[in-house]
């Protein structure tokens, strides 16, 4: 793969010809989106759609148009088995298993839906699994992380970038809007092991556990306290954001468990299946880590297609030293 490929000349290095046609099927629906979301209001996407998700978040117009995408333009590479979205409660059968139908695919077709209305970054994740054989059902999407054949996430901002690993390093491909071809600019993306920048929503401090007030506290005393240095905070209000800030320049991300998520019975925010484990390949295909604080997330095995987890994934040294830091407090 050389820069400036076009993602058509790299899929063959990446991918082999079935998963390689899923893989376009997926940059032709990220392109559909792409060009959704540069027209805003003049296309009629923002704003609420007056409903909710499974999740019992409420719905915004584009997060129900970008699912529909993904459910039109998916289908027709017949790769696929059945789909499972963020935004449809139970799976999404697609194909009978067959030789080319073999892979599942769980998807958040628009995370950071609430930045849209705002024309903040928003973005869509992705991760692509094998199926095990026999009847599919919502138990074959229940693989631990390390089983993803291929993960990506597209941000739409100001530029629209595709990111994605099939296991081979994580690659960066930008929109050419001209030629409406996704374009090899950022191969072999790789974090600083370590770094000065956070990111986290600070308003929730107040219901932080002991291990995650430590590091925050450490980082706001800057070189006056322990870490002798000082740091900087980002919060994007997506992921798609956060992570790709740390793609590119190094960073923490946290989204821990809280007191008040697990007054409400949640270990975290987000979701396992279509945010932690795509974006955890990605990171570790990156030279960072993921963990939940205490253990790594791509072992975790699911209970669920919705189920949430912690998230603290970034430069590895400092993945390591919250991870220490639950350690501790474990014992
Ligand atoms: P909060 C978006 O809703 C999302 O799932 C992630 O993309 C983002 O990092 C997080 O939630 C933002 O959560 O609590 O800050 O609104």
């Amino acid at each position: 793969m050389n820069k400036n490929d076009t993602l058509e000349q790299c899929i063959s290095q990446l991918a082999d010809a079935d998963l390689g046609q899923l893989i376009m099927a997926v940059a032709e629906a990220c392109c559909e989106l792409s060009a959704l979301v540069q027209q805003g209001e003049l296309a009629g996407i923002l704003g609420a759609a007056g409903s909710s998700n499974v999740q019992g978040e409420d719905q915004k117009k584009l997060d129900i148009i970008a699912n529909d995408v993904f459910l039109e333009k998916l289908p027709p590479c017949g790769q696929l088995l059945a789909m499972a979205s963020e935004e449809m409660e139970d799976i999404y059968p697609v194909n009978k298993p067959s030789p080319e139908a073999k892979y599942l695919i769980t998807f958040d077709p628009l995370d950071g839906s609430s930045n849209i209305d705002v024309n903040g970054a928003v973005g869509t994740i992705f991760s692509v699994l094998t199926h095990a054989g026999g009847d599919v059902s919502s138990e074959s999407f229940l693989q631990p992380g390390s089983q993803q054949i291929c993960a990506g996430y597209c941000l739409y901002s100001s530029a629209t970038m595709l990111i994605l690993t099939t296991g081979d390093g994580a690659h960066g491909f930008t929109l050419d809007t001209s030629s409406g071809s996704f374009v090899l600019s950022h191969p072999h993306m790789q974090l600083p092991k370590t770094t000065t920048d956070y990111s986290i929503n600070a308003a929730y401090q107040r219901h932080w556990f002991a291990p995650i007030k430590q590091y925050i506290d450490e980082c706001v005393a800057g070189k006056d306290g322990v870490r002798g240095e000082n740091f900087n905070m980002r919060w994007a209000g997506a992921m798609v954001g956060d992570v790709h800030r740390i793609m590119c320049k190094g960073g923490l991300f946290l989204y821990p468990s809280n007191k008040k998520l697990a007054s409400e019975g949640k270990q975290g925010k987000l979701r396992l299946l279509y945010e932690a484990n795509p974006m955890s390949f990605i990171v570790e295909q990156a030279g960072g880590a993921a963990t939940t604080g205490e253990q790594r997330i791509m072992e975790l095995q699911p209970d669920g297609l919705h189920q949430r987890v912690p998230v603290i994934m970034g430069s590895e040294v400092e993945v390591q030293r919250v991870t220490s830091y639950h350690d501790n407090s474990a014992v």
